[in-house]
């Protein structure tokens, strides 16, 4: 039977469950994990709390790239903890410094065909090299460090035909706002976009990671794009020809969805505050006054972007108006920009030279200026996200950061990149070989075995994993707060200033909904002392972006024992099943309008519910009215709830 690429990496790593697209679970085999230093704690802390000797999973990574400022004893204590657990598990560590995860797993490590399963949301990057790359909380990743599978959704799969090539002065990001404006950032949950079609030639492997990237923006499962001569030549460059396979979808492969685009008709774009889906032509933007220009993050930190931004501002100064910072994505990238004389055309520019590490993408400095304009290469443009919340932030392509770095407003990069009939247009080729350094990999040779005596270091910033309580059989709660449409991870649980806290839970959950309701932990906190449940009311898309299980694990820890929302996004869901939420949506969305903050709800017989077929009717004390719920639950996911999540559940099983 014809299969697309996403069938053909699923039924090579296939070990069983439901293989229709869109209906129930099916559990895979996953080759490589990665995690990083914010998520990654809390995964290594459950990981040992498997109790395991070593990791079982093919290669397992840890990056440090998220916490790496320092400011105060937190961070440092993360990086010695999770350096030593590296060791003695025999996961390979990549030092601070030496780059964004994403970039260096698809520079290193990365291998067609194969899959990946990482604790960060942007996981997917490595489907530019035709991975089948996944993000995860934390514990799913503990589980597949142990060699356990990973369950998804049988997905359903879009494929997306690319044609022509793209015009000068417009690239990959471009393209990705597009399917963005395309297919919006809600209701994409079970699915996987597959790209192929000609164009796909004219794109490089870390083009396509930028697209690959920011499917997380739409909330699907995964990216993938074929593997062809071009990744072979990417592998070739990075001396790793040996990890190529030919990956291409069978001609009479059959998808959910059909999608085209012409690259050559993909103009300039721009992501609006404060979503990645609010999408619209540069065009329509052009002259707005620009404050800080910032370079970098896991979608465009490549050296072609910085090339391409360094050979536009060669022998120019930036706008005196605007603050202009490049973050590298990897040493590689920094130390080939360096060889070839590109930093000191950006140093000499008056761009600040940031740290090869996600930093200001993450709102953990470079915040800007009250109300000020900040174009971004990164990702994510959540409201506050920068550290700054009247901030307004848009994200753009490196062409259109760094036209705006010069004129100081929002321009249309494409007359700078092909001023003809004047001059050439300015084209960066991919080189024939990358600057390959891999001394700040640790543990290379121990990988896979460990180091058994290894002490694990364990500062005082090293907390425990808190552990969740079985359901009540009665769910008699409070709704403790009711927020709208689309609320990401950044506002359940802020990172930026609060990111050092990520290993201390008693400690992080303080800060749940700050921006959002300041007095929420301690009402809710309040709450689970008296015995009194915690529900979340929500619009749509409730759990947009990030990875972090945090935004689950905390909530958990002050007593939050169901979600109530029209609907929620695909990590987050499974995240709060891990920790033992119930993550509830409305039979009919109307109901939430019935719904206020402190009114006082109850469902009878909640475990019935959960092991039954997850419908229930939910009593309205405060309005004596009701309204009915439900969650859709395999047989797995019905246990892990039921025993208070999925460490526990664990537990039990051994037991
Ligand atoms: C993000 O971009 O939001 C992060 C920070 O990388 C998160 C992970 C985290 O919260 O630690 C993600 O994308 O999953
Ligand atoms: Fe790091 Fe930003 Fe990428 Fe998240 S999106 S992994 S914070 S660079």
């Amino acid at each position: 039977m014809p299969r697309n690429i996403v069938e053909k990496i699923l039924y090579a790593h296939y070990i069983g469950g439901e293989l229709i697209p869109g209906k129930g679970e099916m559990a895979i085999r996953i080759d490589q994990t990665l995690t990083q230093d914010a998520t990654g704690t809390m995964a290594y802390l459950q990981f040992e709390s498997l109790g395991l000797d070593r990791v079982e999973a093919g290669l397992a990574v840890s990056y440090v790239d998220h916490n790496t400022i320092q400011v105060g004893f937190e961070n440092a204590d993360d990086h010695a903890y999770l350096r030593s657990v590296a060791q003695r598990y025999g996961v390979v560590f990549s030092r601070p410094g030496n780059g964004i995860c994403h970039q260096l797993h698809l520079e290193r490590f990365g291998k067609p065909g194969a899959t990946l399963l990482g604790s960060d949301s942007h996981t997917p990057t490595a489907g530019g090299i035709g991975m089948l790359a996944i993000g995860a909380g934390g514990i799913d990743v503990a589980v597949a460090m142990g060699g356990g599978p990973f369950f998804l959704t049988s997905p359903k799969v879009i494929r997306i035909t690319l044609m022509g090539s793209l015009k000068p002065g417009v690239s990959a990001k471009d393209v990705i706002l597009k399917v963005i404006h395309m297919l919006g950032t809600m209701g994409n949950t079970a699915r996987i976009l597959e790209y192929g079609g000609a164009g796909v030639v004219n794109l490089s492997v870390p083009e396509r990671a930028t697209i690959a990237n920011m499917g997380a923006e739409l909330g699907v499962i995964s990216s993938v794009f074929p593997s062809d001569e071009v990744t072979l030549k990417f592998l070739t460059a990075q001396g790793r020809a040996g990890d190529w396979q030919k990956l291409a979808a069978d001609k009479e492969a059959r998808y959910y969805r059909r999608v085209k685009i012409n690259l050559s008709n993909v103009k300039p774009m721009a992501a609006c505050p404060h979503s990645p889906g609010n999408v619209t032509a540069i065009t329509n933007l052009l002259g707005k006054p620009v404050h800080q220009v910032l370079i970098g993050s896991c979608t465009n930190s490549s050296y072609r972007d910085l090339k391409t931004v360094a050979l536009m501002l060669r022998g120019k100064k930036v706008h005196p108006d605007v603050e202009v910072g490049i973050a590298p994505g990897s040493r590689q990238v920094v130390t080939m920009l360096a060889k070839e004389g590109l930093l000191a055309d950006l140093v000499s520019a008056g761009v600040r030279i940031l740290e090869n590490a996600c930093g200001f993408c993450i709102g953990n400095h470079m915040s800007p200026a009250t109300d000020a304009v900040s174009l971004r290469t990164s990702n994510r443009n959540f409201e506050g996200r920068s550290g700054t919340r009247s901030a307004q932030v848009y994200l753009v392509s490196p062409e259109t950061a760094a036209a705006a770095a010069l004129t100081g407003c929002i321009s249309d990069p494409r007359p700078i990149i092909d001023p003809r009939p004047v001059a050439q247009p300015l084209v960066v080729e991919e080189p024939d070989t990358f600057g390959i350094d891999d001394s700040m990999f640790l543990f290379q040779e121990t990988a896979g075995k460990g180091v058994p005596d290894t002490p694990i270091v364990r500062g005082p910033n090293i907390g425990q994993v808190p552990q969740g309580k079985p359901l009540p059989k009665t769910l008699s709660g409070e709704a403790t707060i009711k927020v709208g449409d689309k609320i990401t991870t950044d506002h359940i649980m802020p990172a930026g200033a609060r990111l050092k806290y990520r290993s201390n839970i008693p400690q992080y959950a303080k800060y749940v909904f700050e921006h959002v309701d300041p007095e929420f932990a301690a009402n809710a906190a309040a709450n689970r002392d008296t015995g009194l449940a915690n529900i979340i009311i929500a619009g749509d898309s409730y759990g947009q972006g990030s990875s972090r299980e945090h935004a689950a694990m905390c909530p958990m820890y002050l007593g939050v024992k169901a979600i109530m929302a029209k609907s929620i996004e695909r990590i987050h869901w499974a995240n709060l099943v891990n920790f033992g939420i119930v993550p509830f949506t409305f039979d009919n969305p109307e109901d939430y309008d019935g719904i206020s903050q402190g009114d006082a709800l109850l469902i009878r017989d909640l475990h019935k519910v959960i092991a039954g077929n997850g419908r229930a009717t939910v009593y309205n004390k405060t309005t004596d009215t009701t309204f009915d719920v439900s969650v859709k639950l395999s047989e797995r996911q019905k246990f892990i709830l039921l025993n208070g999540g999925l460490l526990a559940a664990v537990a039990k099983n051994a037991g």
